[in-house]
C-alpha cells in the first residue's frame, strides 16, 4: 500500500530500505489507531456526567503495563532484528580495486553537481584549487599524471547498470546533500571532507539528483540527472565525452594526448546538459 507512493526501487538495497520504511509506518499506524481509540474511550468513560470526582482507582491496570511492554518489544525487534542488520550490510563498501566497480567523484557547489570521471586509465588526475574556474569547475590539472583523460560533466551523471558504484562526495562551499530518492541514497557533502557513498543501480532510466540540505537561495534548483544505462551505452557516453573534452579516442594515455588537445579542453570547458548556474 505504501509502495505506490514511493519512487521506483532503482538500487539493489532499495527493497530493504523500503521494508524498514513499511514496517515503521505500520507500527506507527497501529500506535496511532490504538492511542486514538483509547483517547475516545477515556473521553466517554471518564466524562463529567458519569464521574464528577477525579478518581485514580482502576487507572494502573495490567493492560496498560502489557501494552507498553508489547510496544517496546515491537520497537526492539524492528531495530535490532531488522534495521541494524540491513544498515550493517549497507556500511560494507564495494571493492573499489575491482574493475567492475565504478568510482566517480561528485563535487557539490552552489548550485550544481560537478561530476568527475577518472577516464580511460581509471585513475583520477590531480585537482588544484587555483585552477578552479567557470570552464574548469573541479580545478582539474590536465597535465598531472592521470589527468589528461579525465572527464568532467555538470549535473549529468551516467552509471552502468548492475555494477557497484562508489561516489566520492565533496563540496566547494557549503554543506550540500547528494540525494537520489530512486536509489535510496542520501549523503551530506561537507566542505573539507571526502564522503564516500555506494550503491548498485539495478534499474535503467533517468532519475533526479536533488540537493537535500538547504544550501542557499538557489537550493531549489540544485538538480542533476542520473542516467543508469547498459554497459554499451555507458561506454558510448564516455567516448563521446572524451571526443569532446580530451579531443581523442578513449584509451589514450596521458602522455599520448597532445598539448593542443589539452588547451582545447581548457578553452571549451566541460559539457553538461543543464549548464552552469552560479547566481
Ligand atoms: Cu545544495
Amino acid at each position: 500500500m505504501i509502495d505506490q507512493w514511493l519512487p521506483p526501487q532503482g538500487s539493489a538495497h532499495a527493497p530493504e530500505i523500503d521494508l524498514v520504511l513499511r514496517l515503521v509506518h505500520w507500527l506507527m499506524f497501529a500506535l496511532f489507531a490504538g492511542w486514538g481509540a483509547y483517547f475516545v474511550w477515556v473521553l466517554i468513560r471518564f466524562r463529567e456526567g458519569r464521574q464528577p470526582e477525579p478518581d485514580l482507582a482502576d487507572t494502573r491496570g495490567r493492560p496498560a503495563l502489557w501494552s507498553e511492554i508489547a510496544i517496546v518489544a515491537a520497537e526492539g525487534v524492528l531495530l535490532v532484528v531488522i534495521a541494524l542488520p540491513i544498515w550493517f550490510r549497507q556500511t560494507l563498501p564495494p571493492d573499489t580495486t575491482a574493475p567492475s566497480t565504478t568510482v566517480v567523484r561528485v563535487i557539490a557547489e552552489q548550485y550544481a553537481w560537478n561530476i568527475h570521471y577518472p577516464g580511460a586509465d581509471g585513475e583520477f588526475g590531480e585537482t588544484r584549487i587555483e585552477l578552479v574556474s567557470s570552464s574548469n569547475p573541479v580545478g582539474l590539472d590536465r597535465s598531472s599524471l592521470h589527468g589528461a583523460d579525465d572527464l568532467v560533466t555538470i549535473n549529468d551523471l551516467h552509471l552502468p547498470i548492475n555494477r557497484p558504484v562508489e561516489i566520492r562526495l565533496s563540496s566547494k562551499d557549503v554543506i550540500h546533500s547528494f540525494g537520489v530518492a530512486a536509489m535510496r541514497v542520501k549523503q551530506d557533502a561537507v566542505p573539507g571532507l571526502l564522503s564516500p557513498v555506494w550503491f548498485t543501480p539495478v534499474l535503467a532510466g533517468t532519475f533526479d539528483i536533488a540537493c537535500s540540505q538547504l544550501c542557499g537561495l538557489g537550493h531549489y534548483r540544485m538538480k542533476g540527472q542520473l542516467t543508469v544505462e547498459s554497459e554499451t551505452e555507458y561506454a558510448a557516453f564516455l567516448s563521446a565525452e572524451a571526443a569532446i573534452q580530451v579531443g581523442g579516442v578513449p584509451g589514450v594515455r596521458a602522455s599520448a594526448v597532445s598539448h593542443d588537445a589539452q588547451e582545447q579542453v581548457v578553452a571549451r570547458g566541460p559539457t553538461g546538459t543543464h549548464g552552469r548556474d552560479d547566481q
